[in-house]
């Protein structure tokens, strides 16, 4: 069989991870691999921090630190949440590490030798006030092709284009906010242009890469590619091999792939067999990469081409790109708050839940969204009532009713039915894992255990023990080789619970490296299993509110105010006494509305979308009374009302009890 390389794209080393990441990056390779070695492939699975870019120069200028020092911090944390959730990764490197850096010196020289990397003069943005070159990030303005205001000197991210800081529209410095000007230098190009054929036909003949990434990638090809600036006026990056070049180095997206290879050399290294890394990058290896759909542009087209031009490696058999994960329905942001960092998880739950959730809540290809309320139904529904339910019955009876041993036992038909369906089942579940269909495996083994429990529920071993002894027996004996494949199976998706199954059920050696076909082997009758213990523990109606607080993140609200500002605000009262529309205006209503002491007075809102006139009169609601007066439509508007704004409703603010207009809110 084929050296097989799987990769998962570098995270960079300088924040925590979030379910995001795992979802898209670090899971579905990780169920890949683990099924692939099983099943005696030779595969290597490996990692490394992204340690260069400009989000790490930008962070840890901020900081006032070095930019090693931020990497040096988050390296160490990052490798082991992820190890902690289970990724199996063969190394995890640092393109810190000279071997990267040797490495990367290495393809820049070859592909300026072979005359793919050519030296052009350009004009880059400045900023006058910092005094320096401004690369990538270190530029904010608006997209020029979809107009996403939010867009970077490299990137969009609304709408996933590569982007040259020129192109953006209203450029700042993201440091100082400064207005940057145009000013030469020299920088390295590498000739993507001419690729464009090779990369088209690669990605047309590509069998293993889905749709997804294939759409997107060939519309950029038929949109024209340009040649692509490799260099960056900055200190913190690898240094080009080009006497007179200081000041200068490589562009991080340049660096970034190139540190699957360099991971790889590092890993055989440390395996004492240095040469080891070339049979997965050249002759008859695969490559296989998973990455999040943002950086498709960056695998699918620069990578490949790089890989091309150098001549010294193969080409990627396969790029899976997965689609975003949302929280609790609205889109994950740093900048909010809204996300949960493995971290966090990890402090209150145990790996396999997560793991089972973001494998089975959608094919990869297809957005997803964590939700508790979800998690929690998953949870106690599939993993404890399904699962762990039917191998905690099946272990308890066999242990009850016949000293904790497999029984001797006459197979009916219905018995041998259930074993052909645990073969069937095998055999589903290895093709899914191989076609990188993982939910798809995952669902068959639901399905078993869920046979598995329809199928005890109907031969009753219980009651069949005082009847017909052989039956139960026959049925604990077919269970009991569920259990066994069941352990088997989900050995790739739920690691540490496949290894609780395994010890539970006293099989010898680590589960993790027996062949996937000794899974379906069965337990021969007389095995001696151990102790039962439940597998999953329900999460009680009570504890949910825990679970709840223990998982959603704690979002700050923002800057707090003295109750001397709050004061300053004079809410009261108001009762509607006349509401009627506004001509012209589909939005606005006048209101006349009686604040007590101060009168009646005139207030346009916004509100004529969810309140007609008439339901308005008489309603007491809470009025801002001392808000800068203001005239719309020709109306004068002196107070405002206010309301609750949901997604998809407005609501006012309206007194449940009875109390006089012009009674202050406080
Ligand atoms: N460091 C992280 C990202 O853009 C970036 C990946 C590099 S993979 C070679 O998601
Ligand atoms: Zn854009």
């Amino acid at each position: 069989m084929e050296p097989i390389i799987v990769t998962s794209a570098l995270p960079y080393s300088n924040d925590r991870l979030h379910l995001g990441h795992l979802r898209s990056t670090y899971l579905p390779p990780d169920v890949y691999v683990r099924f692939l070695r099983r099943s005696g492939h030779d595969v290597v699975f490996i990692c490394a921090t992204d340690e260069h870019g400009t989000p790490i120069a930008l962070r840890a200028e901020k900081e006032h630190v070095n930019p090693k020092d931020i990497t040096d911090r988050y390296h160490p944390l990052i490798k082991d949440e992820l190890q902690r959730m289970g990724c199996s990764f063969d190394y995890f490197s640092r393109t810190t590490d000279p071997i990267h850096y040797e490495t990367t010196q290495a393809m820049f020289r070859k592909l300026l030798d072979k005359g793919f990397i050519y030296e052009q003069s350009i004009e880059l943005l400045r900023c006058p006030k910092c005094d320096k070159y401004l690369p990538d990030r270190y530029v904010e303005g608006t997209c020029s092709y979809c107009g996403f205001e939010g867009a970077r000197g490299d990137s969009c991210d609304s709408c996933g284009r590569y982007l040259r800081a020129t192109e953006l529209k209203d450029p700042k410095c993201a440091i100082c906010g400064t207005k940057p000007e145009l000013s030469t230098t020299k920088h390295w190009f590498f000739k993507l242009t001419a690729f464009q054929d090779e990369l088209r036909r690669w990605l047309e003949s590509n069998e293993k890469t889905p749709d997804n990434v294939k759409k997107y990638a060939l519309g950029w090809i038929n949109e024209g590619l340009k040649d692509w600036d490799i260099t960056r006026d900055m200190g913190w990056g690898v240094p080009l091999p080009i006497e007179g070049t200081d000041g200068k180095v490589v562009y991080v997206w340049f660096d970034a792939p190139i540190g699957y290879i360099s991971s790889t050399k590092a890993c055989f290294i440390a395996r004492g067999d240095p040469e080891g890394w070339k049979r997965y990058w050249q002759g008859n290896g695969k490559i296989v990469h998973f990455i999040g759909k943002d950086i498709i542009y960056h695998h699918a087209i620069f990578w490949p081409a790089m890989l091309m031009g150098s001549g010294d490696f193969n080409t990627p058999e396969a790029i899976i790109a997965s689609e975003y994960l949302t929280l609790e329905g609205k889109k994950m942001s740093k900048s909010r708050g809204w996300f949960i960092t493995i971290n966090d998880y990890l402090r209150n739950f145990s790996p396999d839940p997560m793991r089972y959730y973001l494998i089975s809540v959608a094919p990869l290809e297809r957005d997803a969204d964590f939700s508790v309320d979800e998690f929690i139904k998953r949870y106690n529904d599939e993993l404890a009532d399904v699962l762990g339910n039917f191998i905690h019955r099946t272990l308890t009876f066999i242990e009850r009713f016949f000293g904790g041993a497999v029984p001797q036992a006459n197979l009916s038909e219905g018995d041998k039915a259930m074993l052909v369906q645990l073969e069937k089942t095998q055999s589903e579940v290895g093709s899914a894992i191989e076609q990188v269909k993982f939910r798809d495996g995952l669902i068959s083994i639901m399905a078993l255990a869920r046979d598995g429990n329809k199928y005890l529920n109907e031969a009753a071993p219980w009651a069949a023990m005082k009847t017909d002894p052989q039956k139960a027996a026959a049925t604990l004996y077919t269970s009991a080789q569920i259990v066994k494949s069941l352990g088997s199976l989900l050995s790739p998706y739920l690691p540490f619970t496949a290894e609780r199954i395994s010890q539970i059920l006293n099989l010898e050696g680590d589960i993790h490296s027996a062949t996937w076909k000794a899974g379906a082997e069965p337990l021969p009758a007389g095995h001696k299993i151990g102790k039962p213990e439940p597998l999953f523990k329900k999460i009680q109606a009570e504890d949910i509110p825990k679970v709840k607080a223990d998982l959603i993140p704690f979002k700050d609200v923002g800057p707090r105010i003295k109750m001397d500002e709050f004061k300053k605000a004079k809410i009261a009262v108001g009762e509607v006494v006349k509401a009627e529309r506004i001509k012209g205006s589909r939005d606005l209503l006048h209101l006349e509305v009686d604040i007590g002491e101060y009168g009646v007075r005139s207030c346009v809102a916004g509100i004529a979308k969810y309140y007609s006139p008439e339901e308005l009169v008489k309603k007491k609601i809470a009025v801002l009374t001392n808000i800068e007066t203001t005239t719309l439509f020709g109306v004068k508007s002196e107070v405002m009302v206010l309301a609750a704004e949901g997604e998809e409703k407005v609501s006012l603010l309206v007194a449940d009890k009875l109390v006089p207009p012009g009674s202050g809110v406080r």
